[in-house]
C-alpha cells in the first residue's frame, strides 16, 4: 500500500516529507485520487484535514488553497525549491496522469492519441463541472428543503441528463469503460459520483442506468477500490 499517514500537526509546506503529500478529509473527489494513486503504486503522504473542525477554513489551509477546500496535493519531489501546490480535483488527477503514469495505463496524452485525450478532458469536465454539481444540489435540496419540490426535480433532471450521457457513450464505446479498451481516468474519476447517485441518493442505477451500474460494480470489485475508499475514511 502507497499510502503513508503523515501528522495532524503538520500544517506549512516546509513540515512536509519529500514526495507527494495529499490533504483532504473524506470526500468522493479525493476517492479517485487515492484509486488512481493505488493502482500506480505511487507512494504518497496522507495529510487528514478535520472537515467537521473545519480545518479546510484555517489560516494555514488557506495560504495553501484560498477556497478553502479539499482535496489538495502539494509534490515536492520535483524541485525542493519550488513545491508545486495544486488544488481541483481533476487537475490533480492530470498532474499525476501526466507525471506518474508513465506507461500511459490510464490516460493518453494529446501526443499519443488526439481523439481520447479531448474525450478525457470532456469527461473530467463533465464530472466536475456538471454531474457533482447537479447532484450535490439535488442532495442539499432533499435535506435541507425538503418542500422546494421544483428545485428537487430541476436538479434530479439535470442530473439524470448526465446519467444519460454516461450510459449512451458506454453503449457507443461497447467495452464496458467509458471512452477506453479499458480502465482510464475518466471511469476513475466518475465512479465516486454514480456511487453517490446509487447509495446516497437512491437512485436505481441498475434499471434507468445499466452499463453505468455494471461500470460502478466492476470498479467497486477492485482490490485497489477497497484499499483507496478507505483513505481518509469511507465517504459517499
Ligand atoms: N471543484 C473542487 C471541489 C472541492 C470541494 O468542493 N471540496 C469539498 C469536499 S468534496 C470541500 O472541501 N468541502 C468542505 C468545505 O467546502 O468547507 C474539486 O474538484 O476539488
Amino acid at each position: 500500500m502507497p499510502v503513508k499517514h503523515i501528522s495532524e500537526k503538520i500544517q506549512s509546506v516546509d513540515q512536509l516529507p519529500s514526495g507527494l503529500t495529499l490533504f483532504s478529509g473524506p470526500s468522493p473527489n479525493v476517492q479517485k485520487l487515492t484509486l488512481y494513486l493505488e493502482l500506480l503504486n505511487v507512494n504518497y503522504n496522507f495529510r487528514v484535514i478535520n472537515r467537521v473542525a473545519l480545518e479546510q477554513k484555517e489560516e494555514w489551509f488557506i495560504e495553501l488553497n484560498p477556497q478553502g477546500k479539499f482535496p489538495l496535493l502539494i509534490d515536492n519531489r520535483i524541485d525542493e525549491s519550488k513545491k508545486l501546490i495544486i488544488s481541483e480535483s481533476n487537475s490533480i488527477l492530470l498532474y499525476i496522469a501526466n507525471n506518474y503514469d508513465q506507461e500511459y495505463k490510464y490516460f493518453k496524452p494529446e501526443s499519443l492519441d488526439k481523439q481520447l485525450y479531448y474525450q478525457e478532458l470532456k469527461y473530467l469536465f463533465l464530472q466536475e463541472g456538471a454531474l457533482r454539481l447537479t447532484q450535490f444540489q439535488w442532495k442539499w435540496y432533499v435535506e435541507h428543503q425538503k418542500d422546494k419540490t421544483e428545485e428537487i426535480d430541476r436538479f434530479k433532471n439535470e442530473t439524470l441528463i448526465v446519467h444519460d450521457v454516461i450510459e449512451r457513450q458506454l453503449r457507443v464505446n461497447k467495452t464496458g469503460y467509458l471512452i477506453d479498451k479499458g480502465l482510464n481516468i475518466v471511469d476513475i474519476a466518475i465512479f465516486p459520483f454514480l456511487k453517490r447517485s446509487k447509495y446516497l441518493l437512491n437512485l436505481d442505477l441498475g434499471n434507468l442506468f445499466p452499463l453505468s451500474n455494471e461500470l460502478l460494480e466492476r470498479v467497486l470489485q477492485l482490490n485497489e477500490t477497497k484499499i483507496s475508499i478507505e483513505i481518509p475514511s469511507p465517504a459517499l
